[in-house]
């Protein structure tokens, strides 16, 4: 009888445990949670114009993004140096041009150097610009022969040739199909993109990429409140921004940031941070991106510190498995990029980055454009699969998986046409 007693009590106590870390999946799973409310400061104060938007709320929610979850940038680092490595007069069937431009940056006696590949239409004067990074180096976006393959870290992926950590021709326009310049350039897009490994090599470790240049004395590691990759990924984007200032076929007003999923959570961030990007796309960018935290649907904040520790923060720990102490969520992320045009995107079944969590933070942060006159998401029930509601806040769902797929861009172009061209 003893001993049935103790086996009950350790088979509830090992079930328990195994549900606490069982990933919820299923809606009537997610837990009662209470969200704060972008427009009440964390005092408790009611905010009711733009003014006390800008000179209270916003500047508090962006400290607490900056010091708990992303981190800081712990000093400035400007461009040392610009070259433009390669330029073709036309390109892509002749509706383009191309040129491959390498930024350079130096401080601590270290360096390091990012390229960017641009495509531009022949329209005339200044042109707007989708920017976003590519996962497996510039050469995979397009078959382009005169892409330049970047000789920074990639992880091992035999399938796309990529072995001893360095990229090859094999995998020239390998991501193609996720990348379709010709429809951006006939749109009157450009296209400007980077390897985000050159910025900071996407492994967990702190002595390569950007982060060593900014250290100060010994230092190996950021510090709690110091930037994590994303921060360092979305740091890149900034500096391909103070880039664009100085390009006379760019127009800098202009210029879309996008990323898919770890990307889009960077694509994000940047766009939270640094107020020149005009708009935002978030592509299935989940935890720690659109996706809402207090639901805890899919990935969390846990898991994700657990299998990428390197992403955030090292403060941003102190809400693993501890959602409800955080006085935030991610709606309010959203909400810093207003007025400026944002679009949240999620697929079907792409549960992991938590769907409809995604489309609540794009709800939830809509009575800040308000504010501001702009149109959001009014709705509090996801729209049809493949019936995107394209507002200053917009929001789609697509059928199939987690990918950036032709029906993305062809909402994302028709949006950024509408909204930012
Ligand atoms: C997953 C991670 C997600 C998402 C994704 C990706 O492994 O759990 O947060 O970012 O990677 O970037 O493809």
């Amino acid at each position: 009888m003893n001993k049935l007693i103790l086996f009950l009590f350790f088979f509830s106590l090992i079930s328990g445990v195994s549900a606490q870390f069982q990933p919820i999946e299923k809606e009537s799973e997610v837990p009662e949670y209470k969200l704060p409310d972008a427009l009440k400061t964390f005092n408790g104060k009611k905010i009711k114009n733009t003014k006390k938007w800008e000179s209270k709320r916003r500047p508090e929610l962006l400290n607490f993004f900056t010091q708990n979850m992303y981190g800081e940038v712990p000093g400035t680092l400007d461009i040392s140096s610009v070259e433009l490595v390669e330029k073709s007069t036309t390109t892509l069937n002749g509706k383009a041009e191309r040129k491959q431009v390498d930024l350079s940056f130096k401080n601590n006696g270290k360096s390091l150097h990012f390229t960017i590949l641009i495509y531009l239409p022949f329209t005339e004067g200044k042109k707007p610009v989708f920017l976003g990074y590519n996962f497996s180096g510039n050469h995979t976006i397009t078959d382009d022969v005169n892409v330049i393959i970047s000789e920074a870290w990639a992880p091992d992926y035999p399938a796309l040739g990529i072995i001893n950590n360095q990229l090859t021709e094999q995998s020239r326009g390998a991501r193609a199909d996720s990348w379709p310049v010709e429809k951006m350039i006939d749109a009157g897009f450009g296209l400007a993109t980077i390897y985000y490994g050159e910025i900071d090599p996407d492994t967990d470790d702190f002595s390569d990429g950007v982060h060593p240049l900014l250290y100060v004395d010994d230092q190996q590691q950021p510090a709690e409140n110091e930037w994590g990759a994303i921060s360092a990924w979305a740091w890149g984007l900034s500096r391909a921004m103070d880039y664009f200032e100085t390009d006379d076929n760019i127009d800098e007003t202009k210029v879309i940031v996008f990323g898919h999923s770890r990307l889009g959570k960077t694509a994000l961030w940047a766009g939270a941070s640094d107020q020149r990007f005009a708009a935002v796309i978030s592509n299935n960018s989940g935890c720690g991106g659109a996706a809402l935290s207090k639901r805890r649907f899919g990935e969390t904040i846990w898991r994700i510190n657990r299998s990428f520790p390197y992403w955030f923060c090292k403060n941003f720990k102190n809400y693993s498995k501890n959602e409800e102490k955080l006085p935030v969520d991610q709606h309010e992320l959203i909400a810093l990029i207003a007025p400026r045009p944002v679009y949240v995107a999620s697929a079907e079944e792409d549960l992991w980055a938590d769907p409809k969590g995604e489309f609540l933070s794009a709800y939830f942060a809509t009575p800040v454009y308000k504010l501001y006159g702009k149109d959001g998401i009014d709705q509090d029930e996801m729209p049809e699969v493949n019936h995107p509601i394209q507002n200053t806040v917009a929001y789609h769902i697509r059928t199939g998986g987690h990918a950036i797929t032709t029906y993305d861009w062809e909402q994302y172009i028709k949006w950024a046409t509408t909204f930012v061209k």
